[in-house]
């Protein structure tokens, strides 16, 4: 029977079954429904999302979990346009990705969804392979992963969907995967004349800073880096990614960048060296440059920079994985009498609130700072929790006892709206937890309708929004230039009810009261839910009052 043939999109589909993709979040449409059919039919999950935006930003939530390829799916034309501001994201957090796109079709002289998605595809910085060439598809799919995994970015592949359906015509034998052709180096030791001048840095100095990034973090630098600073005296501090990787040190004074707390501001304007461990050094770590002016900075990284997104931020530099690193850099100290540290700092650094600021808030709204709080206190910590964006990710940044593998924030191209689709990511990359997302009432409503692929799939997603009624971060900036609120406040939109639409459990919360009753009950029985917290727009992080100083506000 000529159904019964093997077409192009069997052979498409074992390819990417061969590369070990257990997992695929997709949209459907001509030219990528037969694959998906086939690649499901291979015992890969299919998560059916509701927008393409949300399909691969849920693949780069399940990069960055699973340590794997995230794979994602879209049709041609308006599937691939859908998808232009998730792939700089996923490009600039480094996010291995592999999205299955489909390609007009060939054959036609016209086809109405016809677009040139090369160039559109390049301008975000991802690669875009077309696979013009059925008999070579699938080393061209081995290639592809191949591409993301050495050169951690997106990578699309472009399929016309007529060539897809041709009988297949090649070889039975798929190609080896991607994973067994990877070279694995061991980790980067340091040369001892650049851990000899490190260490006479580190000697001369009296108020030091050891602050990881998320190369840290995947280097397993965690312990060196905590023993340094015991054997320094030094404080611990981290980027926002890696927030948490210190998290039970007495002597971590959390995150430092943008949302530094109060105590980690006043020890970091004192700091005369810091240590910066795996982390590229970005614009927003160390608040572009201010949060540590009389500090030297020695970078220890396997590609150290002097200058970086503008501004010089390195004169010392260690070649080096940050574990390595940072241990040839210890066991070469002298020994050592001054420390920074002192049991009266870690009570401040203990007991300090992030931010002390007082406002006036109107009778029936939460103040954020006490809902973080209260959260911080009711959440069980083995919680997979994931923050998203918008003038609240401040607030939900200041909960320092969760642990940093527990913790997934991805921010480098600073768009709202895509809270959801990483809690979708992190919960298809951790089906066995509890995930719980932290997000803003704007972002939540930029993709609402993924509230409906959380109930169809069962995922395990708490949602708790911090709802201000506006877009906080304009409305704080607005204000501040004494300009009009129009087009930043919207005013309470009913969260529980919108939830409830979808077949999810809603609530909404005017007075912390019940929390831990509600946390407890919740944790027992886990699934999906919104939990609405009614905040005032009077509360402005600190980041915004120092960038936009009180002026009419
Ligand atoms: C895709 C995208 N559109 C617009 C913006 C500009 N923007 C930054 S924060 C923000 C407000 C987000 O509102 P919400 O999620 O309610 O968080 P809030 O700031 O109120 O805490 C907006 C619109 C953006 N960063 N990304
Ligand atoms: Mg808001």
């Amino acid at each position: 029977m000529s159904e019964a043939k093997t077409r192009v999109y069997d052979i498409l589909a074992k390819s990417f079954a061969q590369e070990g993709v257990k997992t695929c979040f997709a949209l459907l449409g001509d030219a990528n429904m037969n694959w998906a059919a086939r690649l499901a039919e291979q015992g890969c999950r299919m998560i059916y999302v509701r927008h393409e935006h949300c399909a691969v930003a849920a693949a780069m939530a399940y990069a960055r979990k699973s340590g794997d390829v995230g794979v994602a799916s879209v049709t041609c034309g308006p599937g691939v346009t859908q998808v232009i501001t998730a792939l700089p994201a996923a490009v600039r957090a480094h996010l291995p990705i592999v999205v299955f796109a489909g390609e007009a079709p060939l054959k036609s002289g016209w086809y109405n969804q016809e677009l040139d998605q090369g160039p559109l595809i390049a301008a975000t910085g991802a690669a875009y392979l077309q696979l013009h060439m059925p008999e070579r598809m699938p080393v061209a799919v081995r290639d592809a992963f191949l591409k993301a995994r050495r050169e951690r970015r997106p990578v699309v592949i472009g399929v016309p969907f007529d060539l897809q359906a041709r009988p297949w015509e090649g070889a039975e034998k798929l190609p080896k995967p991607s994973r067994e052709l990877l070279p694995r180096p061991s980790p980067m030791p340091p040369h001892p004349d650049d851990v000899a001048a490190a260490a006479k840095l580190l000697a001369g100095a009296e108020r030091i800073v050891v602050f990881a990034g998320l190369g840290a973090v995947e280097a397993g630098a965690g312990p060196a880096c905590r023993a340094l600073a015991a054997r320094t005296g030094a404080l611990l501090s981290t980027t926002l990614p890696a927030r948490g990787l210190f998290h039970d040190d007495p002597y971590c004074i959390g995150i430092s960048g943008s949302f530094t707390p109060e105590v980690g501001l006043e020890y970091l304007k004192e700091a005369d060296l810091v240590v910066a461990v795996g982390c590229s050094l970005a614009y927003h770590a160390g608040g572009g440059g201010q949060l540590w002016p009389k500090a030297k900075m020695l970078q220890v990284d396997i590609d150290p920079v002097a200058v970086s997104q503008g501004q010089e931020v390195a004169r010392h530099h260690l070649r080096a994985d940050a574990r390595l690193g940072v241990e040839a850099l210890t066991a070469a100290l002298p020994a050592r009498k001054q420390s920074w540290r002192s049991e009266a700092m870690a009570a401040r650094i203990r007991d300090s609130k992030p931010d002390s600021h007082v406002f006036d808030i109107e009778p029936g709204l939460l103040d954020p700072r006490e809902v973080v709080e209260a959260l911080e206190k009711a959440l069980p910590h083995d919680w997979e929790m994931v923050n998203s964006s918008g003038h609240c990710s401040w607030f939900f940044a200041q909960m320092p006892s969760r642990p940093q593998e527990k913790f997934l924030t991805i921010r480098e191209f600073g768009a709202i709206g895509n809270g959801v689709s990483f809690a979708m990511g992190v919960a298809a990359a951790r089906p066995d937890r509890q995930v719980v997302l932290f997000d803003g009432d704007g972002s939540l409503m930029m993709h609402v309708q993924e509230l409906e692929t959380i109930k169809r799939h069962g995922l395990k997603i708490l949602i708790i929004v911090m709802n201000d009624g506006a877009y906080g971060s304009e409305v704080h900036k607005l204000r501040a230039e004494g300009m009009i609120e129009d087009g930043s406040v919207f005013g309470y939109c009913d969260f529980a009810g919108i939830a409830r639409g979808f077949g999810l459990a809603g609530r909404t919360f005017k007075s912390l009261a019940e929390l831990p009753k509600l946390a407890t009950e919740f944790a027992a029985s886990g699934g999906a839910a919104v939990w609405d917290f009614h905040v005032s727009d009077k509360v402005v992080s600190p980041t915004i009052r120092r960038a936009h100083p009180a002026g009419k506000r």
